[in-house]
């Protein structure tokens, strides 16, 4: 649990040098004055084959979130999202995971020999367990969707990673949490736990006992290595489906209790309205369309293939349909890879575009057979259908609109 200056000083000077590139980005931060070009960069051949890194030709890479000032009055950056339009397969990679980290804190630099995580209040037996104890436990993986409800798309926003970047997926291993509660003995009249990280704000949530005992993991394990830093080294919350913020990094205490807790991490999202305290929890079917997105450019009519990513933070993705004429005709996308629960799942589309101005978008249902709503029908329902800039209260999952105009630039469509 030492949290090391050190480890604040690298992510403050990393922070400096994404504002620098982000600074007059396209689609992908373009190679600018402050990235060395491929030719001033030796090719290390000895670093590669210890720990590989990407092509040096290969740029994208994570930009801080436009409407939260980074870096704030503490120096600090926060919310910065994933290159979607980047993005291949259903995987991110960690280096390109979003991240969402809270004001006042900085990323810790755990020592993992030093880690406890400790699991008390209404259980038989309290207990405390050790990272290497953890590991010996029986262990499953999973590929599941991380979303921060701040995932909303503005008409301001130029490209995919400024609308849609705080989502992202990855290959998960750890403990079911089901099984520490078990052992610790979960006493009768429990309803909630309280989770805790050990950096300053300590990122609690209080999670509904029955979804703590269903299907969330105590993870150790990420895309096939050790959880990164920026995720919750060495040990992560894993609540699949409900928004982001459930997701507790750098975990070190569970305290089972017999209500719901309000915490730091609740500020902004406790209500009395249910409507909205329940799209706070489950992230509902979702959709968009990776290419083409904003600020790329088709060189011409002719055939592509339009391709993007669906998930559901209830259940697997049933089916994608695309419309290629602004919503009002639909047709059916392929999925292309497996479709697993609470997962992102890559979809494809063939496409002739005729070379007139067109407006592409995606709608994804879920195998529990809700669709994704229209931002019509979503102000509609809030009661706001003539309000331009209405924002769908908690996580807004609504169908998104690219408009490719006739010179084959593409346009967010809510502009
Ligand atoms: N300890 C801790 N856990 C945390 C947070 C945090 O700041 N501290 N941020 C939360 C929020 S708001 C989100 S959206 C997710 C983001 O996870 P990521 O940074 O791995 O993408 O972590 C959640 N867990
Ligand atoms: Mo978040």
């Amino acid at each position: 649990m030492s949290s090391k200056l050190s480890g604040r000083r690298g992510f403050l000077k990393n922070g400096a040098t994404l504002i620098g590139l982000a600074a007059g980005a396209g689609v992908v931060p373009a190679a600018g004055a402050q990235m060395a070009s491929p030719s001033e960069t030796p090719h290390d051949d000895a670093a590669l084959i210890a720990y590989g890194q990407r092509s040096r030709y290969v740029k994208s890479i994570r930009i801080p979130v436009m409407e939260r000032m980074s870096p704030d009055d503490f120096g600090m950056t926060f919310h910065v999202t994933s290159p979607l339009q980047d993005s291949v397969g259903i995987i991110t990679a960690s280096s390109l995971h979003y991240i969402a980290t809270h004001r006042g804190s900085y990323l810790p630099d755990i020592n993992p020999e030093e880690h406890r995580l400790m699991i008390h209040g209404m259980v038989d037996r309290p207990l405390i367990f050790t990272v290497e104890d953890i590991k010996r436990l029986p262990f499953v993986t999973r590929t599941h969707f991380l979303e921060c409800s701040g995932n909303r798309a503005r008409p301001s926003h130029k490209t995919v990673q400024e609308s849609h970047g705080m989502t992202s997926c990855c290959e998960w291993t750890g403990v079911p949490l089901s099984l520490l509660l078990k052992e610790a003995g979960v006493q009768s009249g429990a309803s909630f736990i309280v989770s805790e990280g050990a950096e300053t704000v300590k990122g609690s949530t209080s999670v509904p006992l029955g979804k703590a005992m269903d299907d969330c993991l105590v993870c150790y394990g990420q895309n096939g290595e050790a959880v990164r830093p920026q995720h919750g080294f060495p040990l992560r919350l894993l609540v699949p489906g409900f928004e982001g913020i459930y997701n507790t990094k750098y975990l070190r205490r569970i305290k089972v209790v017999d209500q719901f807790y309000m915490t730091y991490n609740d500020y902004g999202h406790i209500t009395t309205d249910s409507r909205v305290a329940a799209l706070n929890r489950q992230i509902g079917p979702k959709s968009v369309i990776t290419f083409p997105s904003g600020s790329q450019k088709l060189p011409g009519p002719g055939l592509f293939e339009i391709t993007g990513l669906a998930w559901s933070g209830s259940a697997a993705i049933r089916g994608v349909d695309i419309s290629t004429d602004g919503g009002q005709s639909w047709k059916p996308a392929e999925l292309r890879s497996p479709a697993y629960p609470m997962a992102h799942t890559r979809f494809g589309f063939h496409w002739k575009w005729d070379g007139t101005e067109s407006v592409i978008m995606s709608r994804s249902t879920d195998e529990l057979g809700t669709a994704q709503p229209t931002r019509a029908e979503a102000a509609n329902y809030w009661n706001k259908p003539n309000d331009k800039n209405f924002n769908v209260p908690g996580t807004d999952n609504t169908v998104f609109p690219w408009r490719v105009a006739a010179d084959g630039s593409v346009h967010n469509g809510l502009a």
